[in-house]
């Protein structure tokens, strides 16, 4: 996948369009976070019905989102796995019915296993986003080359049940790098092409304040892996400690983080308000990136 247009509202595909202006240059892309699960940390519950999770992948579109991800299966702290099947349950209508919205937006799957993505994609899914760069289900990374489409390595130190007891490395950015690009070369050795990659240092998987920081502050170092790096900081512990705020009241901490790692190159925007995040992108790209922005939408206040 390329990045996305720049343009709210507009699926990344808008960027390969020839339209007035010919080819749009790529900037960045939003990817809205459906959670179809009883126990995600911020909004677990709030769309384990599917009509539910459909009509907010539609509204997170509206708002902005280039990719919507649909997740099954909590990765939070101390999360317990979801066998296979309870987890096909839970996404695999979400899919469909997203797909069937034809909404301008990809779908992504966000999941570990090969048999959930491989449903996913014949509904239409277009991208797999996996929490374990492939560690977890090896089967994945053949299935991602074979029907050839875009992935998303991500980092993680240890498991979800304990990845948060007392995470060490010698240096963060550098162990992570150095992670990335030996998940990045087992997924081409498995048949995936470099250019549907795209890697994740994995902001609050394994990691203290600091590390979660260190991260942001030293993310330009991660775009010499010369591939489109994602982040996800959205609503996440380390927010709340440093703005006291309530899980659900993180959008704002979640844009601030999202125009320092823009500023420092990350290009796709994992968050759960996406609203939000779109404003602060848009003027985050026209400021660092020259990118004019023009609002597909406007709003007043009476
Ligand atoms: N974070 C979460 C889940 N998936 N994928 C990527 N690539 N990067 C992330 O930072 C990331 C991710 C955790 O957030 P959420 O899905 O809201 O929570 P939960 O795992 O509890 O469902």
């Amino acid at each position: 996948m390329r990045e996305g247009s720049a343009r709210r509202g507009r699926p990344a595909s808008a960027g390969r369009s020839r339209g007035r202006m010919g080819y749009r240059r790529l900037v960045y892309t939003i990817m809205g976070v459906v959670n179809v699960t009883p126990d995600s940390f911020s909004d677990g519950g709030a769309f384990d019905d599917h009509l539910a999770a459909i009509a907010h992948a539609r509204r997170l579109v509206s708002e902005g989102a280039a990719i919507v991800d649909v997740g099954g299966e909590s990765t939070r702290p101390g999360a317990d796995p979801v066998p296979a099947a309870e987890e096909l349950a839970r996404v695999l209508p979400v899919v469909e019915g997203i797909a069937g919205l034809g909404l301008p937006a990809r779908i992504s799957i966000d999941t570990m296993k090969s048999d959930v993505a491989a449903a996913a994609i014949d509904a239409g899914a277009g991208y797999v986003n996996d929490v374990t760069a492939f560690r977890h289900d090896p089967d994945l990374a053949a299935l991602v080359a074979d029907r050839e489409v875009d992935c998303c390595l991500m980092h993680m130190l240890g498991e979800p049940r304990t990845m948060q007891d007392d995470p060490r490395y010698d240096d963060v950015v550098d162990d992570i790098k150095a992670f990335l690009e030996q998940r990045m070369k087992a997924a081409v050795e498995a048949g995936v092409r470099e250019e549907r990659i795209q890697l994740d240092p994995g902001i609050g998987f394994g990691k203290t304040l600091e590390h979660n920081l260190e991260l942001l502050r030293r993310l330009d170092e991660l775009t010499a892996l010369g591939r489109p790096i994602v982040i996800g900081t959205s609503r996440k512990s380390f927010l709340g400690r440093l703005t006291g705020r309530d899980v659900t009241e993180r959008a704002h901490a979640t844009a601030a983080t999202s125009v320092i790692a823009f500023e420092r190159g990350a290009r796709v925007f994992r968050v759960h308000d996406v609203a939000a995040t779109a404003d602060a992108l848009a003027v985050a790209a026209a400021t660092f990136a020259r990118w004019p922005q023009t609002p597909t939408r406007t709003t007043t206040t009476s």
